[in-house]
């Protein structure tokens, strides 16, 4: 069997590779950053050989062992009503900070450097519930600790923009790419208040002089599985060891603060805005907010994939009435977004047959997600008066999920495991479960938590729910 690599390919690229230089740093090279930016620096590249990607995991191996070895290149299968296969060459160094620590700052303190993005989840970040950096998070207290051996990726980024500082270099543009509103202002406050521990002057010159816009990213990506390696052969007759499945749709609406000598990103389709946050808010309290629902509402009711749990009349009609009666009202919409045919446009994402997007991937991580996904627009809708009944069905079923995954012994993919087991091994699976839940407060901000009108909301969702 023929593994992929330069010199198996098939066609050749659109751009020389050869030609390229690292322009981008990446943190997180995960499968949406590979099927998400790396397509649009892919494009990018044809038109201006300065945006090569070198992509940096924080700790795991796993992609640069399985990317190494062919190349960098992958292939991307979007999957739509025709389904397109492409190599992508975009990625041409791959690295793992753990293992190469000079190479990676050596790497951010280049001059060819202009960008370093993240995808890193809502965790990588190392915030508190206040949405402020973390400083008893453990990774943090070691970044304090040991400054110039960073673990954290807000340690990178400091000890990054240290090196340039110190190299008489402008900082890069850093750019957040996690589903976090506001993510580049909370990314900046992060390595700022790092930076401030470090050298109140590091500090004071990354606040006067770094960017750090904020960035909306969009695009369902489903895991890779085996039935993706198997399809990658029959159609290249190349084996890849970890193609990309992605919809056809993509978006990526980026703050217009970019700054000069910017990848000309509006080239290939990338929106650049002053409404970003908009945007954003839309995005994540629509397209995630009903995602996190149909996992934990369509698992108990024994779906394994967005597609099955849509086709559900029940709870679809559910998902489309807290979409529009619930969460459209907390939304201010950007000049350009039509908010119903956004949310028709979103029912039919999640529809599509040609995906198996597994509700259990998307269940990962509820105790980062939620806040933002549905605790935000809930907050909202109690401020406003109306009615917190829906809002308060995907929570309750997240409780439940939980409960139920620590009864079952079946490890919960989430930061707050180890809590979570905690309420989910003495639980009743009850209504009156909720209070102890409700005193999370990495979860449930206490003010939420103190209103009455949420546990009644919790406690009758509890009861409506299946099982
Ligand atoms: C999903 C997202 O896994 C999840 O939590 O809601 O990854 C979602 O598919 C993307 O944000 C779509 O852009």
């Amino acid at each position: 069997m023929t593994r992929l690599s330069e010199s198996s390919l098939p066609a050749p690229l659109a751009y020389d590779r050869a030609a390229t230089t690292v322009g981008v740093v990446h943190f997180g090279p995960g499968a949406f950053f590979r099927a998400h930016q790396a397509a649009y620096f892919d494009d990018l590249l044809v038109t201006d050989p300065r945006w090569a990607i070198c992509a940096a995991a924080l700790k795991s191996s796993g992609v640069r062992d399985a990317l190494a070895s062919q190349d960098g290149l992958y292939t991307l299968v979007e999957l739509g009503e025709t389904t397109r296969l492409r190599t992508i060459g975009a990625i041409v160094e791959l690295l793992v900070a753990a293992e190469d620590r000079e190479r990676l700052a050596a790497r951010l303190a280049h001059p060819d450097t202009r960008l370093v993005s993240l995808t890193v989840t809502e965790k990588g970040y190392c915030l508190g519930a206040d949405g402020a950096l973390d400083a008893a998070h453990p990774d943090i207290l070691q970044d304090l600790a040991t400054p110039s051996r960073p673990v954290s990726v807000i340690g990178w980024l400091v000890e990054g923009l240290a090196r340039r500082r110190a190299a008489g270099l402008p900082p890069f543009v850093t750019l957040s790419c996690d589903n976090l509103p506001a993510n580049g202002r909370k990314l900046r406050d992060a390595v700022v208040t790092l930076a401030a521990a470090r050298d109140p002057a590091l500090a004071d010159w990354i606040a006067a002089q770094a960017r750090f816009p904020c960035s909306m990213v969009d695009s369902i990506t489903p895991a890779t599985d085996d039935a993706l390696r198997a399809r990658v052969l029959a159609e290249t007759g190349l084996e890849d060891a970890w193609p990309i499945q992605r919809e056809t749709f993509t978006q990526w609406v980026i703050e217009d603060d970019l700054g000069p000598d910017a990848p000309d990103l509006a080239s290939v389709g990338v929106s650049l805005t002053d409404d970003v946050e908009a945007w954003e808010r839309a995005k994540l309290r629509l397209l995630n907010g009903a995602h996190s629902t149909l996992a934990y509402v369509g698992l108990m009711r024994g779906h394994e994939t967005v597609s099955q749990a849509m086709a559900d009349p029940a709870l679809a009609a559910f998902v489309r009435a807290m979409m529009t009666q619930d969460i459209a009202p907390t939304l201010a919409a950007p000049a350009g977004l039509d908010v119903p045919a956004y949310i028709d446009a979103l029912l039919a994402r999640f529809r599509n047959p040609a995906i198996a997007h597994r509700l259990s991937q998307i269940a990962w991580d509820g105790s980062q997600k939620l806040p933002i996904r549905i605790g935000a627009t809930l907050a909202d809708a109690l401020a406003a008066g109306r009615s917190v009944a829906r809002l308060a069905v995907p929570l309750a079923a997240w409780m439940r999920f939980v409960i139920r995954q620590t009864r079952a012994g079946e490890a919960l993919v989430d930061p707050l495991s180890a809590d979570l087991a905690v309420l989910g091994e003495p639980a009743a699976d009850s209504p009156d479960d909720v209070p102890a839940f409700l005193a999370l407060e990495r979860v449930f901000p206490p003010a939420l938590a103190a209103d009455l009108r949420v546990e009644t909301a919790l406690r009758d969702a509890w009861s409506g729910l299946p099982g």
